[in-house]
């Protein structure tokens, strides 16, 4: 039995969708509006998450896990791949943990969960699209010697990092003077699971008319 993923087109549970596809673990999907927070099939992700947010994902058995770091977590703690998996005791787990949590709160929700939104004001936009050059520096320097966050394989702390890569020309971030930055976007973006992924949910967001995105 699988695990399903309530997954709202092109939002952080694409991160979500690009572990499970790159690790090579199946999941159902359970697509839903994130402007109507309605559920394509019916009901409403208030009933499984009171916040209404993303990412949710019910595991077999019914339990319900929150939070898109530890939904990453989950689904590469089940990849048969162990090129791509990180058991706890592996050297550089604490690292993933480090870069997932680095996406979550530094990108995540310090830039998109104010850009995105509406409460906030285009001077209060742009004073917190000033935090990213600190952040992209520091991402900058990290792949400089290395074509993914942990060194020469790909992992789960990857898939944040690339889904939020599919949206930062949307969030109007420039990364065009971190060379090692574009080159990583470029290396992500293109591999085959993430590209489809990222095509099929363009359709669907566009489908669903979302409307939550800016061109
Ligand atoms: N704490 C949650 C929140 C993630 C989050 O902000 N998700 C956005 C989509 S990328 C969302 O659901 N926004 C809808 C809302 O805040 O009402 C997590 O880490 O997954």
């Amino acid at each position: 039995m699988s695990a399903t993923l309530m997954h709202a087109p092109l939002t952080c549970s694409l991160a979500a969708r690009f572990a499970a596809a790159e690790g090579g673990v199946p999941i159902d999907i359970a697509y839903l509006n994130l402007r109507t927070k309605e559920f394509e099939l019916g009901g409403s992700l208030y009933d499984i998450n009171p916040l209404g947010q993303v990412s949710v994902l019910k595991l077999p058995g019914d339990e319900v896990l929150t939070e898109t770091s530890t939904t990453i977590l989950w689904l590469q703690s089940q990849s048969e791949n162990t090129e791509f998996r990180r058991n706890p005791d592996d050297p550089d787990y604490f690292q993933m943990v480090r870069w997932l949590a680095f996406c979550a709160t530094e990108l995540h929700k310090q830039i998109f969960r104010v850009v995105f939104y509406q409460e906030a004001t285009d001077e209060v936009k742009e004073r917190i699209r000033a935090l990213a050059p600190q952040r992209f520096e520091l991402l900058n320097n990290h792949l400089s010697d290395r074509p993914f966050l942990l060194g020469d394989r790909i992992s789960a702390a990857d898939a944040y990092l690339a889904w939020f890569f599919v949206l930062s020309d949307n969030a109007r971030l420039d990364i065009s003077e971190y060379p090692n930055l574009v080159a990583y976007r470029e290396r992500m973006l293109n591999r085959p699971l993430i590209r489809e992924l990222i095509v099929s949910d363009r359709i669907k967001d566009a489908e669903m008319n979302q409307q939550i995105i800016p061109a």
